[in-house]
């Protein structure tokens, strides 16, 4: 990712666009135009520097800057460049000193170029332009990316200023956040605190199993393990048994495998283990799903890679699944993430035991599905680079740069490659929900499909306008959160229908010849701003000959279209929480009620918004009758970062998210430990809605993601903490009506959690070398009597220190008390392949 710069070093920086050049070299100089400065030597920083307070942002507005210096022989020159990033936030647009102008290209896509002040850049001079957010920016995420040069005399190439960086924060100025009193930073004296509330468990103390199962028995005896294992197995659990032989690969006991009614409970997915010193081990599951997650509690019951003497408390466990719905929502759109990383994660979802992925396929920037019949969409909408053509393909984002080359910018999954994943997946219980966005967030499809359209009609084809997806003469006025004023699918033109059909039509092919049956497709529904369609004389025309009288009535009739499309498959339509409400204005003000319109049709919403005012409205729409999975911004968006500090990793527009804010989310009770003021006027869930409720789902978008490890440290482990909530039963202390009581109940479910995960779960990842680079956060510390006292969220990981300024290594001294030297001290904890975590410092001199 790309680099921040140590304050320490003000020259070196690297950035992920470093390896990947713009361009053939011979093009790129062709490019230059004579005596020009080199995209190669230009160097680009941007630093944070306040926020500003007016009684229009009491809040305050980001004040940045852009440094860009010039070490080239060759000026910059006064005219005929312009140098292009991405940004995910507004920027002011207009002079923005040094003579230079800001431009809004399209959504998050900005160019500076200069204007009539500018006198170029001399080799070995700098300039500095002023970038102006309309709020206050927290998270160095935020910053400018994937910048690169063009010259007016090679409008179509691109080249990446690879020497970009970001300039630290270290200044208080930096991160002032004026009257709002939230503080702007977690100190390491917070986190030693909130780390606090969990010691070091003894080993026979922590719970054995994650996700906690249902019922444990344990036994007195120990079974030992060998080398002759012997799995025996139906035909049909051939799979399952081969996951056994795996899991006994280096010692193991004799297995029985088979499916059969475990009593007392009717989920498929229900098993029952019992490891017995004389008998064995025999799991039997209700199907061979169940039989499948047996064999997970199994492997993390098994001793750790290279534990002396290994062996198996005997046990006795019946366990089924607290909800059949346990999701996980990974986005390839934003920033493509390719199969091996997909089946990563299938493997993770399954030793977890989550059962669904969602697959967000396709959004604004990114198409990643190769659709027979269609080979614009991927052609076009999976390619994102520089180009001086509309039509070519789609514009850099989320610093993908100039390059269509750009790994997380371009690339798709082939018809191969998805049926592929699918099997993968069931293999492993797993099922795809595919996401096709609608009728937002589809600007890489409009793309597509215009430029489908210019080719038809430019060949004489009368079929050109087939699957059109805007009206060209649509003047409405609208912006999305990405910034776009050309996204959405417009429902005036018949053939936006004929394309999504077409869509839904080959996607459930590809699911037939996978031999993995589709259930339901999620149909989108997110984020449609207002004002869209409004100034479409094509959506004004259906209207009038509909006789709708709003655009939500238009958006009731898009669902009514949506709905029918696949239905006709014999699927039931899933989508984001707005495919079951309606927009609705209560005393001027928005308000989403269920929308009495689809209760019926077994819509399944995916409800993300539990902010200040909506927390209830997961269990408003349950209630009314509609199909709920939880995927709570606050709770369980992992795309969220975990605290305020600019450079964790992460966006924060829901919410911080620690790992015990996933732990504590309950699931059935969101405002139970909310104040009355905040459940005032909010709805419970009712019976009735209870029942409406089928699981809930961790989301993560990858706006912030370019480099896979970043799945896994944004990921993991908060994903444990959902995996426990959507597995285990209710805990006792979420039902609890004594707050002390609760509390206690808390603590120490809390302290298992932890500690489980940092003496066994995350240590198996790392011995078995998964290659799962989880978030290991910095340590807590505490300077008292002159000492430093040091702890960790996870007991059991390794901490280690320096007391000379430098970075902790695997190879520095571990901490095995309070720390009595003097000096600036630095502590990271290491995970059992000594890679370090997040450094912590404080000073004890
Ligand atoms: C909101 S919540 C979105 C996505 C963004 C995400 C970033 C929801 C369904 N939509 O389009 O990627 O925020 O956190």
């Amino acid at each position: 990712m790309l680099a921040l710069l140590a304050p320490a070093s003000a020259t070196v920086a690297a950035t992920a666009q470093a390896a990947v050049s713009a361009v053939p070299a011979q093009a790129a100089s062709a490019a230059v135009p004579d005596g020009a400065v080199r995209a190669g030597r230009l160097q680009v920083r941007w630093e944070l520097q306040r926020n500003v307070f007016t009684e229009a942002a009491p809040d305050g507005r980001t004040q940045a800057r852009l440094i860009v210096t010039n070490n080239d022989s060759q000026p910059l020159p006064a005219r005929g460049w312009s140098l292009h990033f991405n940004s995910m936030d507004a920027l002011q647009t207009g002079a923005v000193g040094a003579g230079l102008v800001l431009e809004q290209i399209a959504g998050g896509y900005f160019r500076l170029k200069p204007g009539d002040g500018f006198a170029g850049l001399a080799p070995g001079q700098s300039l500095e332009v002023s970038l102006l957010y309309p709020y206050r920016i927290v998270k160095l995420d935020k910053a400018p990316s994937g910048p690169y040069l063009v010259y007016d005399a090679a409008p179509d190439v691109g080249m990446a200023i690879a020497d970009f960086a970001l300039l630290p924060v270290t200044r208080p100025e930096q991160v002032d956040t004026g009257k709002t009193g939230l503080n702007p930073r977690v100190t390491p004296a917070d986190t030693y605190r909130r780390n606090a509330r969990a010691g070091l468990l003894p080993a026979a103390e922590v719970p054995p199993v994650l996700p906690t199962p249902l019922h444990m028995q344990p036994g007195a005896g120990k079974l030992r393990l060998t080398g002759n294992a012997s799995v025996k197995a139906p035909a049909a659990l051939a799979a399952e048994a081969a996951l056994a032989r795996e899991l006994f690969k280096s010692g193991g006991a004799p297995l029985q495998l088979g499916v059969g009614k475990v009593e007392g409970h009717d989920s498929p997915e229900a098993y029952r283990l019992t490891i017995g010193e004389k008998d064995g081990i025999a799991i039997t599951g209700n199907s061979a799903a169940g039989v499948f997650y047996g064999l997970q509690t199994l492997r993390d019951l098994m001793p750790l890679p290279g534990a002396a003497d290994p062996a198996l408390a005997e046990v006795a466990i019946t366990d089924a699944p607290r909800f059949g719905h346990r999701g996980f929502m990974l986005d390839v759109a934003r920033n493509f993430h390719g199969k091996e990383t997909v089946f990563k994660w299938l493997d993770l979802m399954a030793r977890y035991k989550l059962n669904t992925l969602h697959f967000h396929l396709t959004d604004d920037e990114g198409w990643r599905l190769e659709i027979a019949g269609l080979p614009e969409l991927t052609a076009i909408g999976a390619v994102r680079g520089h180009s001086a053509k509309p039509g070519v393909r789609l514009q850099p984002a989320y610093g993908s740069g100039p390059d269509p080359r750009d790994a997380s910018g371009s690339g798709y999954f082939s018809r191969a490659d998805y049926i592929e994943i699918l099997r993968y997946a069931k293999a492993r219980h797993i099922d795809v929900i595919p996401e096709i966005e609608m009728p937002g967030h589809a600007r890489a499809a409009v793309q597509a499909m215009e430029a489908r359209y210019h080719r038809l009609k430019a060949a004489g084809s009368k079929d050109a306008a087939k699957y059109l997806l805007h009206d060209f003469s649509d003047r409405s006025v609208y912006k999305s959160p990405q910034l776009y004023t050309d996204h959405v699918i417009n429902p005036g033109l018949e053939s936006s229908f004929t394309f999504i059909g077409h869509v839904v039509a080959e996607v459930v092919k590809l699911h037939r010849a996978a031999g993995v049956p589709l259930r339901t497709i999620h149909m989108g529904g997110d984020e449609l701003p207002d004002g869209a369609w409004e100034k479409s004389p094509a959506s004004l025309a259906l209207m009038r000959q509909k006789k709708l009288e709003t655009s939500a009535d238009l958006w009731d009739y898009f669902y009514d279209r949506v709905d029918a499309i696949v239905r006709k498959h014999g699927l039931y339509a899933s989508g984001w929480e707005e495919m079951a409400a309606r927009k609705t204005l209560l005393a001027g003000r928005h308000k989403l009620i269920p929308n009495p319109r689809f209760t019926q049709r077994g819509f399944s919403a995916y409800v993300w918004n539990n902010t200040v005012g909506a927390e209830d409205l997961a269990y408003r729409l349950a209630n009314a009758g509609y199909d709920i999975v939880l995927a709570p911004v606050t709770k369980m968006y992992m795309d969220m970062a975990a605290n305020q500090n600019p450079e964790e990793p992460g966006v924060n527009w829901g919410a911080y998210v620690e790992l015990d804010d996933v732990y504590g989310f309950i699931p059935f009770d969101y405002l139970k430990n909310a104040s009355a003021e905040a459940r005032l006027g909010k709805d419970g869930l009712t019976d009735y809605g209870r029942r409406r409720v089928r699981g809930m789902q961790a989301t993560l978008f990858t706006e912030t993601v370019r480099d896979p490890a970043r799945i896994d440290y944004l990921a993991m482990p908060r994903l444990l903490a959902v995996a426990e909530r959507a597995w285990a039963p209710d805990p006792a202390w979420a039902t609890e009506g004594d707050a002390d009581k609760a509390a206690a109940l808390y603590g120490s479910a809390w302290s298992g959690f932890v500690n489980a995960l940092g003496q066994r779960v995350l240590p198996r990842l790392d011995l078995e070398r998964v290659g799962v680079d989880y978030r290991i956060a910095p340590p807590g510390l505490l300077v008292e009597g002159g000492r430093v006292l040091a702890n960790h969220v996870l007991p059991g990981m390794a901490l280690r220190y320096t007391v000379d300024g430098s970075a902790p290594t695997a190879a520095s001294k571990p901490v095995t008390g309070p720390i009595a030297e003097r000096g600036l001290i630095k502590v990271a904890a290491f995970d059992r392949n000594g890679r370090p975590g997040v450094v912590a410092s404080v000073d004890n001199r």
